[in-house]
């Protein structure tokens, strides 16, 4: 079944530069982009957007990085795309990411991991409509 996703670029990868290798190897892996944009979010976007973390060890430390700088934001389209993007992606941890992982390739650690993925269908669906109206995705109907 062809699926939306959403990715993160985070802010760690921006400040490295890294932008276009890591949109490279995404549309290399076979996604489509359907949405992108260029955000800087606030303490309290990130909060909400990580809602279901609030109260973890690592919330602030998240949030704060997460609202430390420019991100790139897309709306990926594919067969199997929440599954397959998360395997383009890698572990968490970048240390335990297989090689050839976004994660693995640009992560230097837990926290500043380079990407973000959707991690179920339903959480890719809320990810996507967090950041993009119906008009800023490709296909969307008039
Ligand atoms: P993932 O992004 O692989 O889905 P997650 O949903 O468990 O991982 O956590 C969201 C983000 O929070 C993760 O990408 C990086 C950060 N994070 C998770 N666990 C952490 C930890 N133990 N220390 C620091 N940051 C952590
Ligand atoms: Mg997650």
């Amino acid at each position: 079944m062809v699926e939306r996703t959403l990715a993160i670029i985070k802010p760690d990868a921006v400040r490295r530069n890294l932008i276009g290798e890591i949109i490279t190897a995404i549309t290399h892996a076979g996604f489509r982009i359907v949405g992108m944009k260029f955000v800087h979010m606030t303490k309290e976007q990130a909060e909400h957007f990580y809602e279901i973390h609030r109260g973890r060890s690592f919330f602030e430390e998240l949030t704060r990085f997460m609202s430390s700088g420019p991100v790139v934001v897309l709306a990926l389209e594919k067969e199997r795309a929440v599954e397959d993007f998360r395997a383009l992606i890698g572990a968490t941890d970048p240390a335990e990411a297989l090689p050839g992982t976004i994660r693995h390739r640009f992560g230097t650690s837990k926290g500043e991991n380079a990407i973000h993925g959707s991690d179920s269908l339903e959480n890719a669906a809320r990810e996507i409509a967090f950041f993009f109206s119906q008009t800023e995705l490709l296909d969307h109907s008039p």
